[in-house]
């Protein structure tokens, strides 16, 4: 009897199929893998790939000095020439790779991806190719080989960015500010050479590579042509490389998905700042910043704990990898302040870790709610946000639920029917970040076709309330007033270009007693001036003035009975845009 017969006919069903990267025997570079072996090798890697998960990516360059943005400052909030001599200067004393290393394990993520060489040029390593490099600064301390090996000892996958676009070197045709200068005498098709050469090296000296991840495709003189034949050349080099999508030209904006053509080379989707959609048919990976920066900032602001935790569960819910982004100091060291950060979502991960590494999304599509993953009989559930009474109604499966369990603790109760499954956790035992509960299912939870979760009624008065607004961005749908009261967090209501007034008026349907407000312009930032006004007997009455709105502004007022309500943006640094704009009650939360 085969143990899985026989653990199955217990009733417990608790075999685990995982089969975690480290299971998998390494691949050799072979130069001499047929077709098949070739696509399976590439497949397998792709595979692990997503099995890791969760990474940390790495900005950094001389331009941590000035504290600015990474390639993009360059002929913009610092001079050219300055930016240019900034290397000079570059001397990251402190840099230690193993402390990195030690960081990047106590974070909790499987791979390590590092700038080798950002739209300005500069390489961090010990290039043959060109001078702009790290030997030119005084440190002249090869911080790719120094970072390869540490992940090496930590058992971290080693990965690489490498910029296409480069508006420092002389052959490649774009200049700064961000690639709306010209090149007096450029020759792309050299350029391309030292692309290849470039990469190439990088494969040889510094790997095996676990991913190669381009970046500044998008401008004109990269073409899919070129694209096509760097992704071939380094599967010839390296077959287990695994490249993004940014090494052609099928990337479909911020959203980085990829439109589907055989021209368009590339093993995964990269959506940038933003968490992918659902999908399990195309491997993706969100890149997001840990503050307001890739490169280091002084003072950044950083996302909060549970915002980092959040986003990497929706992440992975959607069955997509996280690669989480620090920039170290120029002095070599990661700032403390991130440092801890990490750390504190390592600490969050030792507990709730098991049903993010080599799981995929789903079958509970990532919503307002929270998000799911599975592996093997088990689903995870990561509950962010719980009704404010009764259970978490979820779908129904087809599968028998035997057992069920908080990953943190406390008494779970699941009741399965044939319509819905009902999950709940006595409020004090919840985590506030996410509670994760762990369900075991007789059969496995991949084969569950994924599903959408009912969103949690609204509390908000404003929810889908008729609403109208002073302007709309082109006058597009995608941007139309309804989208700041349809709590949707990743839809907005958004004004054209060079608007600096604008307002947003809501007809709650019948008189409310309303006294707080709730506004999320996220990362937009550009009001400076607003106020709150409710019509009482036709006369507009303020009932709350402020400056900046920002993310997840919220604020309370003397309760006001109303029907009408409105919005008004007296002054702003660009044209106002708002994800929600919700109305509570003393009656509501
Ligand atoms: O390295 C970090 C950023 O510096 C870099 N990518 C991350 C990983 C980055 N390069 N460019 N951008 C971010 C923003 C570029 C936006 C745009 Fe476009 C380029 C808008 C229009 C051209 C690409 C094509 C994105 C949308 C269309």
């Amino acid at each position: 009897m085969s143990s899985r017969t026989m653990v199955i006919g217990c009733g417990l069903a608790v075999v685990i199929q995982a089969v975690l990267p480290c299971l998998i025997a390494p691949v050799d570079a072979g130069e001499n893998l047929d077709q098949a072996a070739r696509e399976t090798v590439e497949k397998r890697a792709v595979r692990e790939f997503q099995a890791r998960r969760f990474g940390m990516f790495i900005h950094w360059g001389p331009v941590s000095l000035r504290g600015t943005e990474i390639g993009w400052s360059r002929g913009a909030q610092v001079p050219i020439e300055e930016y240019d001599q900034l290397y000079k200067r570059f001397n990251p004393v402190s840099f230690d790779a193993d402390a990195w290393a030690r960081l990047a394990t106590d974070t909790g993520v499987k791979y390590v991806v590092i700038t080798s060489k950002h739209h300005d040029g500069f390489c961090l390593w010990d290039s043959q190719y060109t001078d702009y490099d790290i030997m030119a600064t005084p440190f002249k301390r090869d911080i790719l080989a120094e970072l390869s090996d540490a992940c090496r000892r930590h058992d971290l996958n080693f990965g690489v960015y490498y910029s296409l676009c480069d508006w420092h070197h002389p052959d490649y045709p774009r200049d700064s500010p961000g690639g709306r200068g010209r090149k007096p005498h450029p020759d792309m098709p050299r350029y391309f050479e030292y692309v290849k050469n470039q990469t190439r090296e990088i494969l040889q000296r510094y790997g095996p590579v676990g991913v190669l991840w381009f970046d500044g495709e998008w401008e004109q003189p990269w073409t899919s042509q070129y694209g096509n034949q760097l992704y071939r050349f380094l599967k010839e080099i390296q077959p287990d490389v695994v490249i993004n999508n940014r090494v052609s030209k099928g990337r479909a904006g911020m959203q980085g998905t990829t439109r589907q053509s055989e021209l368009n080379a590339g093993d995964f989707d990269t959506p940038e700042q933003r968490i992918g959609g659902f999908n399990r048919d195309r491997p993706w990976e969100s890149c997001i910043t840990i503050g307001r920066q890739w490169s280091w900032k002084p003072h950044d602001e950083l996302k909060s704990l549970a915002e980092c935790i959040q986003t990497l569960v929706r992440t992975v819910g959607g069955d997509g990898n996280l690669l989480l982004n620090v920039g170290p100091m120029p002095d070599g060291r990661i700032e403390p302040r991130q440092a801890d950060r990490l750390r504190e979502i390592g600490d969050w991960l030792k507990k709730y870790g098991d049903g993010v590494y080599g799981t995929r999304g789903g079958p509970f599509k990532p919503g307002g709610w929270g998000a799911s993953t599975c592996r093997g009989h088990n689903i995870y559930l990561y509950v962010i946000n719980w009704p404010d009474e009764g259970p978490l109604v979820l779908p129904p499966v087809s599968s028998n639920i035997t057992q069920a369990m908080a990953l943190g603790g406390g008494g779970v109760t699941v009741k399965q029917d044939d319509d819905a499954i009902r999950v709940s956790i006595p409020a004090n035992e919840r985590d506030p970040i996410a509670t994760v509960i762990r369900l075991t299912l007789q059969d496995s939870a991949l084969d569950i076709e994924p599903m959408d979760v009912p969103r949690l009624p609204s509390e908000s008065l404003t929810f889908g309330r008729a609403v109208k607004a002073s302007n709309v961005f082109l006058g597009m749908n995608q941007f139309a007033a309804d989208k700041a009261v349809d709590d949707d967090a990743d839809t907005r209501w958004a004004t054209d270009e060079g608007v600096s007034k604008a307002s947003l008026e809501v007809d709650l349907g019948e008189p409310r007693v309303v006294n707080r407000v709730y506004i999320d312009e996220r990362q937009w930032n550009r009001v400076r001036r607003f106020e709150l006004q409710v019509n009482q007997n036709g006369q507009w009455r303020t009932v709350l003035t402020g400056t900046t709105i920002g993310a997840d502004y919220t604020a309370t007022f003397k309760p006001v009975l109303t029907r009408r309500v409105r919005l008004r943006v007296l002054e702003a640094t660009n044209g106002p845009t708002l994800y929600e704009f919700q109305l509570f009650g003393p009656a509501t939360r």
